[in-house]
């Protein structure tokens, strides 16, 4: 078989299992997806605009481990700038492939469509290198196997995103076959003397400790070190925290599960277990203004050993060039075990109270919407939740063994939900895929609903309508917390057009909640968005609190000079 540019970057992101791709169409990359589309390995998913077209990717990367999307250039490459660096804030291999110029405009002075009506066709590229973690331009054939394969490779070991730019003259050039796929995927090994010594100080750090306890945090997954931590967790006996951004990461149903810690608004029992430890063993955690709620809760000092992705740091010492999973594997075998403050935990806590059943006719509240989403919870869910009151209410769920769940929480960027829920559909068909969205949010991206439609994914979304952006109104309130409210169930219909099979239903009450969930039940060509009618100051006491934190840190004023 004879390669060009295209098909051996669409041989490579099958090889590194990506059963699609998401694009939006441009005419700087349509010979890029003429030839991508040459590969039936990987399949080709459109998305209504590129920051949809990025987000659906970092969802795909969420469920599958890594993604691609594929722009046209400047127009298409700088809209999906938002959803390529908050891949990277997330710890997500997202793979940016733009098309580019066609190489005889770059050395004449003519002036293209689609840029600043300038000849600086660079900009792209520049901005890119900023939000990634390897940015390759290719302009010739011969070199494009080996640059191509160096940004994979990056994206792959760093979980960061990676930037591929071809120009639209050479995608379809004939050029080199591929390579053994491995010499992509796997990172190099710890130095070994680097990880002993590592593993020797971590281990003297547990060992003097009388209390030790484990925190989870969102880097974990990156490592690809889920399974390690829980090792180690076992060996040692020790309660296992997990902050918010992690929640699923470490089974809720494990006897050893303590709880979100989130400062203030950590679940009961949760903040007092983790301050009264004398040794805090943070894994892939990541401690920022709004996870230690304004600066409040943020753990340092000498009873903390921080095992990060390819970093171990504890007082007097530092180790890099270490990997977290080989530094887990190596304590687990170390360590031995120490229940202290298990049992502690175990005095601390009471058994939660159900949330009793609310009379169907009555109102619908947030507090019966998520007894109802509690309900649904399977060990093949995955719950998706947006920035808002639904980060808080997502908290409580407790998540039945498989279960899992997914939090833009570092990026933060609203309009995210509906097209990585997308995304990450695409990239799980397997998983009952259930998202909670609010109103505010819903308004940046509900297009990509129409793609859910598009593909019959029956993906089941909580769009709740409170009337307005609570989270905002709970960290500093003004006029433009205000929005215009949307026929939200009706656009469904406006999106199925003559073909679709999406539904749009409305609760007000719990009784019709509970019938709407019914009826999303039944419907498995396509989405179900239930739009949950809330008062607009029905938001969870988490949000309130935290909000005050969140508000008082950034309100500080300059310090004195
Ligand atoms: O449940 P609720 O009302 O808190 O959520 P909703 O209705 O989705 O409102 C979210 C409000 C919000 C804003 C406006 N949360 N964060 N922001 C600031 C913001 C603005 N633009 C982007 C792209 N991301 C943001 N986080
Ligand atoms: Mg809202």
């Amino acid at each position: 078989m004879t390669y060009t540019v295209g098909s051996y970057l669409a041989a490579r992101l099958a090889q590194i299992g990506l059963k699609h791709h998401f694009a939006v169409a441009g005419d700087f990359n349509l010979a890029l997806l003429d030839q991508l589309l040459t590969n039936a390995e990987t399949e080709q998913v459109y998305c209504c605009n590129e920051l949809n077209c990025g987000y659906a990717a970092e969802g795909y990367a969420r469920a599958n481990g890594a993604a691609a999307a594929v722009v046209t250039f400047s127009v298409g490459g700088l809209s999906i700038i938002n959803a390529i660096a908050g891949a990277n804030a997330e710890n997500l291999p997202v793979i940016l492939i733009s098309g580019a110029p066609n190489t005889n405009d770059r050395a004449t002075d003519h002036l293209l469509h689609h840029t600043m009506a300038t000849s600086d066709l660079s900009y792209q590229l520049d901005i890119a290198a900023r939000i990634t973690c390897c940015a390759v331009a290719i302009t010739s054939p011969d070199k494009a196997p080996y640059q191509i394969d160096m940004a994979i490779r990056a994206a792959l070991r760093e979980s960061k995103p990676a930037y591929i730019e071809i120009a639209c003259n050479i995608a379809g050039a004939p050029c080199a076959a591929p390579g053994p796929v491995s010499s992509l995927l796997d990172g190099a090994p710890s130095d070994a003397d680097t990880l002993a010594a590592a593993v020797s100080a971590a281990a003297d750090f547990i060992t003097a400790r009388k209390k030790p306890l484990i925190l989870i945090g969102s880097k974990l997954r990156a490592a690809k070190a889920e399974p390690a931590a829980l090792a180690l967790a076992q060996a040692l006996g020790c309660p296992v925290a997990v902050m918010a951004a992690a929640k699923s990461f470490f089974p809720e149903t494990h006897p050893q599960f303590a709880g979100i810690y989130w400062g203030e608004v950590s679940s009961p029992t949760t903040r007092e277990i983790v301050d009264w430890s004398d040794g805090l063993i943070c894994i892939g955690t990541l401690f920022n203004d709004y996870s230690t709620v304004g600066w409040t809760s943020n753990p340092a000092g000498a009873n903390v050993l921080t095992l990060d992705i390819d970093h171990v740091s504890l007082a007097g010492h530092d180790f890099s060039g270490v990997r977290l999973a080989e530094v887990l594997d190596g304590l687990a075998t170390r360590v031995e075990a120490n229940p202290t403050a298990l049992n502690e935990l175990h005095r601390l806590r009471a058994a939660p109270a159900a949330v009793p059943e609310a009379p169907a006719e009555a109102r619908l509240s947030r507090t019966e919407m998520m007894r109802q989403i509690q309900g649904l919870l399977t060990g093949d869910s995955t719950v998706l939740v947006e920035t808002g009151d639904s980060w808080f209410n997502g908290m409580h769920l407790a998540l039945p063994e498989g279960a899992r769940f997914e939090i833009e929480m570092q990026w933060g960027s609203i309009g995210w939900a509906v097209p990585a829920t997308f995304g990450y559909a695409v990239g799980a068909p397997s998983r009952r895929v259930i998202a909670m969205i609010g109103d505010g949010s819903f308004q940046l991206t509900a297009q990509e609903v129409a793609q859910m439609i598009r593909r019959k994914l029956p993906i089941l979304i909580f769009l709740i309508n409170n009337r307005g952006y609570t989270i905002e109104v709970e960290i500093h309130d003004g006029p433009y917390n205000n929005i215009k409210n949307w026929d939200y169930a009706g656009l469904i219909n406006v999106f199925n057009a003559e073909d679709g099979e999406g539904l749009g239903l409305r609760a007000s009450t719990g009784g019709e909640l509970a019938e709407a969930i019914t009826r999303a039940r039944g419907n498995a060509k396509g989405p179900t968005l239930i739009e949950c009618a809330l008062d607009r100051d029905d938001c969870s006491p988490d949000l309130m609190s935290w909000g005050r934190g969140v508000a008082t840190a950034t309100a500080r004023p300059p310090l004195p000079r």
